[in-house]
């Protein structure tokens, strides 16, 4: 199939499934044009199979907001026709299921049908989308797609109870090539960020206010009090800034290292022993999944979807939203013995592998094809 990805291309989760779901169906054989602002993070290598269309917005002084809607259909209209493109898979509802109604209905003035996949990440649906201003324009962008996936139940149940939705949704998680995760750091670069009776605590987001960052620095200073550790902030977001004042504030700037955004978060979360992931809400939990791939276990709240991620008193723990003594106990209780520690590694690397690429990614091949024969018919 000659399929069109369209995402942000920025570091989130919603980029990094959309680009991993690329180059795996190219993998698969079939023909993958991503098409967004700028080349996917995770993108990497461009080859026969991977192609990469960049949309550009001209500015002009008399838009206070550049049109890039306008300009995303647009483009996705002229790569559809050159390229032959036969299926749009869109991540994040705006206003990318938007931009490609509107590119669908130009096409078909030409007598060209391109179904339209669109998969909702969360905050498109929790956070954004459910917002008076844009609620119109996303539910009728759910119900004009061709089929519709969430990355969980719980956004599934979200996206139905805040929105009116006609369409069935499925549900298809995220996903990780559980390859990329077989330890193979032999190098391994541990003795560089703390000694060996230290700790590692780590945390990756894009630091919003969504995922909670001054709990994240509160339950690892309880942690501190207790046994010698280090914490690893990973990603850049608004909430960095007030996170270090705090760290300041509490004392322990000496044993927080923030790392800024990075591709290499396989070589991090290699020497952690512990991933903080204590979001307000989170419709998945991609990071505390990407950890756990690594071997490391996840004190989470149990929010959203993440509890069909994180299995309670297995993979980690579950604490209700903002609950830092909770979670800092479960910490605790998982770090201060060894032997423990190990079992909750084995057991977050074996609930990790419930959701390998390889049984994911015919899902929505899958998708793709019962759309498009269902289309025929039409
Ligand atoms: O977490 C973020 O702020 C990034 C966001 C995105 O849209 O890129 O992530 C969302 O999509 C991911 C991939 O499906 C999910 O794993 C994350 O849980 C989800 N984030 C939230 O719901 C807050």
């Amino acid at each position: 199939m000659k399929i069109g990805i369209v995402c942000y291309p920025t570091f989130g989760g919603s980029g990094v499934v959309a680009t991993e779901l690329g180059l795996e169906l190219s993998k698969r054989g079939h023909e993958i044009h991503f098409i967004t602002y700028s080349q996917p993070v995770r993108l990497e290598l461009l080859s026969n199979n991977v192609h990469y269309h960049e949309v550009t917005v001209p500015e002009y002084a008399l838009f206070l907001y550049q049109p890039y809607e306008l300009a995303l259909s647009s483009k996705l209209v002229d790569m559809v026709k050159l390229h032959g493109i036969e299926i749009l898979h869109v991540h994040y509802a705006i206003p990318h299921a938007y931009a490609a109604y509107m590119a669908k209905k130009m096409l078909q003035e030409e007598g060209i049908y391109v179904p339209i996949v669109t998969t909702l990440h969360g905050t498109d649906i929790t956070l954004v989308g459910s917002h008076p201003f844009y609620k119109p324009a996303v539910t009728f962008s759910i119900n004009k797609s061709d089929a519709v996936t969430s990355v969980s139940q719980s956004l599934k149940d979200d996206t139905l109870r805040l929105f009116d939705i006609k369409n069935e949704i499925n549900v298809v998680p995220n996903f990780i090539d559980l390859n990329k995760y077989k330890a193979h750091f032999t190098d391994c670069q541990r003795g560089m960020m703390a000694s060996d009776d230290e700790r590692i605590i780590t945390h990756i987001s894009n630091f919003r206010a969504v995922k909670q960052i001054p709990d994240v620095i509160k339950v690892f200073n309880a942690i501190q009090k207790e046994m010698p550790a280090k914490l690893m902030m990973v990603g850049e977001g608004p909430e960095r800034e007030p996170a270090e004042q705090l760290c300041a504030e509490l004392g322990i700037s000496d044993k927080v290292i923030f790392f800024g955004n990075s591709n290499e978060i396989d070589k991090i979360l290699c020497f952690s022993d512990l991933f903080l992931l204590p979001s307000v809400t989170e419709s998945f939990g991609l990071a505390a999944l990407e950890a756990m791939a690594s071997g490391v276990p996840v004190i989470s709240s149990n929010t959203g979807g993440i509890p069909e991620v994180n299995v309670h008193g297995v993979s980690g723990f579950l604490s209700p939203v903002n609950d830092v003594d909770d979670m800092s106990k479960n910490a605790i209780y998982i770090l201060q013995d060894a032997q423990r520690l190990s079992e909750f590694k084995r057991n977050a690397k074996a609930t990790s592998e419930r959701f390998g690429i390889h049984a994911i990614v015919p899902q929505y091949e899958k998708i793709y094809e019962d759309t498009l024969q269902k289309c025929m018919v039409l």
